[in-house]
């Protein structure tokens, strides 16, 4: 061997991974794929272990989290693990009065109103999420040895979606408490926006310290939103967040749904791949999303439902658009359905893997 001074690059069994591969934008050997919400809701094993467990209950305990997020892997092989959590699970381990209800979702029982109510909540350390730290490294462990190594995504919810759910107690329609603070009294809302800012920074580190390869930014709600108050209300605050764990140097994504005039926004607050939501043709996305950065997306959650035949055409118009991006990372275009037939992700993920990209990519 050839002398060097240089330290043997560190090996994670990661390597060969499609989908940090695509997210860095390198070539990839095949399309890679995972689903949003891939964990839960459809597997009939994740309704088994959830049993008599509630949902937040569930996110804080280890061997539950890790069961959850191997999941799907095992399933369906796809080529990245969700870890499994919620965007609301940070403001519950620093203290704030939530649940996530059966059928509902996350409900706040006092809704931040007042700069005093802002104030009121603590910052978040380390310290308050021992359980996602053991969790994490329990899981990079397991996955090292699935398929040849399979990579953790880490998650956070980005400032607006969050404030959403804080602000109007619940899930919403029209954001309209939302959007009267942000107009009515801006200094609350940015003083907010910076609180869940510096939250959900921590999440993201504490994740990725604990060996997270990638992370997605979910904002799911922003699209409620035009471009101007985007850039004023929303941007700030999420590009904040994803510059605050820049130096650890994993690909970041960014998503958001019915976000189709806000994907350029979206991959200027510092993303390295934009999710496509269903709504958009994949190459208009593309094209706003401009050649700097890669795409993730965008299949129609509902064409599960559809015949497979019908579905598979889908993916490959979806592939082939894709093939014109940076690089591009196969999911549907918002979550799975919990009433999917799990069998048919099974022939979505295989049909992906072996969908022939035959030019030099
Ligand atoms: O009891 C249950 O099973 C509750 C259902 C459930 C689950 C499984 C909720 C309630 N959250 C989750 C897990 C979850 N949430 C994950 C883990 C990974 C996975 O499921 O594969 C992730 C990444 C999230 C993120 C999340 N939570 C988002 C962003 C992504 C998206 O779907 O847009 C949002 C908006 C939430 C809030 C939330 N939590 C739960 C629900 C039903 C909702 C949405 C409520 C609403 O419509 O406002």
């Amino acid at each position: 061997t050839p002398f060097t001074c240089h330290p043997e690059p560190v090996t994670t069994g990661l390597e060969h991974s499609a989908f940090l591969k695509a997210a860095r934008g390198e070539a990839v050997p095949h399309t890679p794929v995972w689903f949003m919400r891939q964990a839960g809701r459809s597997l009939p094993e994740y309704l088994k272990v959830r049993e008599g467990v509630g949902m937040l209950e569930s996110c804080m305990n280890a061997e539950l989290i890790t069961e959850i997020t191997l999941q799907p892997v095992r399933r369906y092989g796809v080529d990245a693990a969700i870890f499994f959590s919620d965007i609301v699970l940070p403001l519950k381990a620093v203290g704030v009065d939530l649940d996530i209800k059966p059928g509902v979702g996350p409900v706040v029982a006092d809704p931040v109103c007042t700069l005093a109510d802002v104030e009121a909540i603590p910052d978040l350390t380390p310290e308050h999420l021992p359980f996602i730290t053991e969790a994490v490294r329990t899981l990079v462990g397991e996955l090292a040895g699935i398929n040849g190594g399979t990579p953790l995504i880490g998650f956070a919810g980005a400032p607006f979606t969050v404030a959403s759910y804080l602000v109007e107690g619940g899930p919403s329609k029209e954001y309209a408490k939302t959007k009267a603070m942000m107009y009515g009294a801006p200094e609350v809302w940015d003083a907010l926006m910076t609180k869940i800012a510096g939250i959900s920074a921590a999440f993201l580190r504490v994740q990725v310290e604990a060996g997270a390869s990638a992370i997605q930014l979910f904002d799911s709600w922003a699209g409620a939103v035009n471009r101007d108050d985007y850039v004023r209300f929303v941007q700030p605050w999420s590009a904040r967040v994803l510059s605050s764990i820049g130096e650890l140097g994993v690909p970041k994504i960014h998503f958001g749904v019915n976000s189709g005039e806000l994907l350029d926004l979206m991959g200027e607050a510092g993303a390295d791949i934009v999710g496509v939501d269903w709504r958009v043709r994949l190459a208009d996305g593309i094209e706003r999303i401009g050649p700097e950065r890669g795409v993730q997306g965008n299949l129609d959650p509902t064409l599960v439902f559809a015949p497979t035949e019908v579905m598979t055409a889908r993916a490959a118009e979806v592939i082939e658009a894709g093939r014109t991006a940076r690089s591009h990372i196969f999911n549907l275009g918002h979550g799975v359905i919990p009433s999917t037939n799990p069998d048919q992700l099974a022939r979505l993920t295989d049909f992906v893997h072996a969908y022939p990209l035959t030019d030099d990519r």
